[in-house]
């Protein structure tokens, strides 16, 4: 597979561009950086974290969580780590960062310094530089990584890195086509070459940087060979820049048998794809994202979401689970609220620990069609980049080959329908140009047919809208009532 290396002459002119684009850029020196980042201990590196607890076998949980000032954020990580137990701990970024819009991100701290409270929905890290970001990190016990939704990343990378986050959430086309109008394909994913290299240049001087693709995409009956096709996609991008530690995602959709198959089918195609490619020398775990979907207002269903999401994931065998809270429904989590997602989660994981692996023919039957289909996806979107994923890609959002549901992007075609079957499986109703065999594509229809019948009505959008509103208000299929 052919994915070029940045070259060491453009990637080091490139990062002089990057660093001036902001002040706080000035205080990322490259040398200084991987000196501070090799004397990061082991236990704080997220790489490390994730390969010894997929060794051991355990499930990790993580949290989401940012506020605008640095104390703040400091004093809220310590009450996840210490409140929550988490294992894993984010850094969330505000919206402003995640558009480049550094300004507008810095009247949000003046006005929180003011008021005493977060007026940004998340930790504005290019804002408060290197030296911030390092107080942060060096303030917990637990490595700590970058989640955010930001096209263009590269300076947020430079910075984060830099101040010792040892891992780095996003990719060219999952924190593009969920998250932005307007930036085409091609530029964000050449401005996420740039992050992977940048990891890749860690790695080959010794620090490992963990990086995560953004595995749920809209959150919204996106199936499961959709998420993964990008995901793997992302990944050969990401091994093709040198990126070693690896961690692929899935967003819980809700039926048992196909979210099991979904984070198992995950692991399986993706390391056929690396090898297939020809990388070998990557550590691969999955992380298993509770339900991202609308939640119920009501706390106490709130925890029983949470509470079936952390116990899918450890059903299916996940790594790492990324925990909800009871706030879902109304917006940002207090502290409180964010550690009792944590402990809630923690009871069902650990009394799922040692019950071993749930097989049933339907979870077979849902993994080899998820492969099925999967490989019907890439054969097509390699083919038409010529083995280049990052070409394939392009050239598969334009032609429909891919494409991804409810996106805000007018560079996905926005053909895809999905709706769930009778027993809650998400399908495809109207495919547009994903190449499924038609053997596939008359399958997912028969599944939709049958559940028509047994409700009465025929297969249309209505069932969509259905199913989008069931969960929040407290079922799985959106039935007429
Ligand atoms: C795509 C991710 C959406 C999820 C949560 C939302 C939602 C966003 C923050 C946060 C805690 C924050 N989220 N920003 N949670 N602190 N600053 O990400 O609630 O669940």
């Amino acid at each position: 597979m052919e994915d070029k290396r940045i070259p060491a002459a453009d990637f080091a002119a490139a990062r002089r561009e990057v660093l001036s684009a902001w002040p706080t850029g000035a205080g990322v020196d490259p040398g200084e950086a991987l000196s501070y980042q090799r004397a990061v201990p082991a236990d704080k590196r997220f790489a490390e974290a994730v390969r010894a607890g997929r060794a051991a076998g355990r499930l990790l949980l993580q949290p989401r969580a940012g506020v605008a000032l640095i104390d703040e954020h400091i004093r809220l990580l310590r009450y996840l780590e210490a409140e929550g137990e988490a294992d894993l701990l984010p850094t969330t970024i505000d919206a402003y960062t995640r558009q480049n819009r550094y300004a507008e991100a810095a009247r949000g701290i003046e006005k929180s310094e003011a008021s005493r409270t977060s007026m940004l929905n998340g930790f504005p890290a290019v804002n408060h530089g290197v030296p911030g970001c390092r107080r942060v990190t060096e303030s917990v016990s637990r490595p700590v990584q970058v989640r955010h939704g930001t096209p263009d990343a590269r300076l947020l990378a430079e910075i984060t890195l830099a101040g010792g986050f040892t891992s780095f959430e996003g990719g060219g086309i999952s924190y593009n086509i969920p998250y932005a109008k307007n930036v085409p394909l091609r530029t964000s994913i050449a401005d996420w070459k740039y992050v992977d290299r940048l990891c890749g240049w860690y790695e080959e001087n010794g620090v490992s940087i963990n990086r995560e693709p953004f595995g749920p995409l809209t959150g919204t009956l996106v199936p499961p060979c959709i998420g993964h096709a990008v995901g793997i996609l992302e990944g050969l991008l990401a091994l093709g820049q040198g990126v070693r530690s690896l961690t692929l995602g899935y967003g819980q959709g809700g039926s048992l048998a196909q979210d099991i198959a979904a984070v198992r089918s995950l692991r399986e195609l993706a390391d056929e794809y690396f090898r297939e490619a020809g990388f070998s020398d990557y550590d691969l775990t999955i992380v298993f994202h509770q339900w991202m979907g609308g939640f119920p207002e009501d706390e106490s269903r709130a925890f029983s979401l949470i509470c079936w999401g952390a116990a899918v994931a450890s059903l299916g065998g996940a790594d790492k689970v990324i925990v909800k809270t009871p706030h879902e429904a109304m917006g940002i989590p207090t502290k409180e609220a964010n550690a009792q997602g944590l402990r809630a989660s923690r009871q069902a994981v650990s009394m799922l620990a040692d019950q071993g692996k749930l097989e049933t023919a339907e979870i077979q039957r849902e993994r080899e069609v998820i492969s099925r289909e999967v490989r019907c996806i890439l054969s097509r979107v390699l083919a038409l980049g010529n083995g280049d994923p990052a070409e394939g890609a392009v050239a598969a959002f334009e032609a429909g080959v891919l494409d991804v549901p409810f996106a805000p992007s007018i560079h996905t075609r926005g053909k895809i329908l999905p709706m769930r079957d009778n027993e809650g499986c998400i399908r495809i109703f109207n495919r547009g140009a994903i190449p499924f065999d038609s053997d596939l594509a008359a399958w997912h229809r028969d599944r939709l047919e049958e559940r028509a019948r047994a409700e009465g009505r025929s297969v249309s959008f209505q069932m969509v809208t259905d199913d989008i509103y069931a969960v929040s208000k407290g079922r799985l299929v959106g039935r007429p009532r």
